[in-house]
């Protein structure tokens, strides 16, 4: 167990396949308020690098795999996500950058609030004053 390790989500699996079920305030520690997807992501690259003031989000890979690094100012690490029973979840005022989409990645993230802006944290100098570890 590390400090950003992935929650094991529960797979109702059967002779048909698989089904993972994510219940606000149950599963996902918070209630969901926004739902979001990236897909399609050009080889290479690399997506985020930035910090919510207030936001709380939870990520699942449904397809395909990608590593998220995680730094909270004080440990820095990365998490792989590659199964759609693995969900990470992103707590106020953590960095994080997605990194090593595969192609036919679809990472589906569920958030606390609304699209705002104002919300992010883009700039890491902020970042590390924020945090107080400069
Ligand atoms: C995060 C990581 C995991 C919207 O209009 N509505 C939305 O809900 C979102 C998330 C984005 N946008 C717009 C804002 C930008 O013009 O979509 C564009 C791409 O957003 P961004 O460059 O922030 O995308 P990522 O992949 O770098 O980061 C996203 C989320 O923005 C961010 O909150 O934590 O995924």
């Amino acid at each position: 167990m590390t400090r950003f390790s992935p929650t094991l989500l529960k797979e109702i699996a059967d002779e048909r396949g698989s089904l993972v079920a994510l219940e606000g305030g149950r599963d996902v520690p918070f209630e969901i308020k926004r739902v979001y997807y990236v897909y399609g992501t050009t080889p290479g690259v690399s997506r985020g690098f930035h910090a919510h003031k207030t936001l709380r989000q939870f990520l699942v890979c449904v397809n395909g795999s990608c590593s998220v690094e995680m730094d909270d100012g004080e440990y820095r690490e990365q998490v792989a996500l590659d199964r759609p029973s693995n969900g990470l979840y992103i707590a106020p005022m953590v960095w994080h950058a997605m990194h090593g989409f595969s192609s036919d990645c679809v990472l589906v993230v569920l958030a606390d609030g609304h699209y705002d802006e104002t919300d992010y944290v883009r700039d890491y100098d902020e970042f590390r004053t924020l945090t107080n570890r400069s």
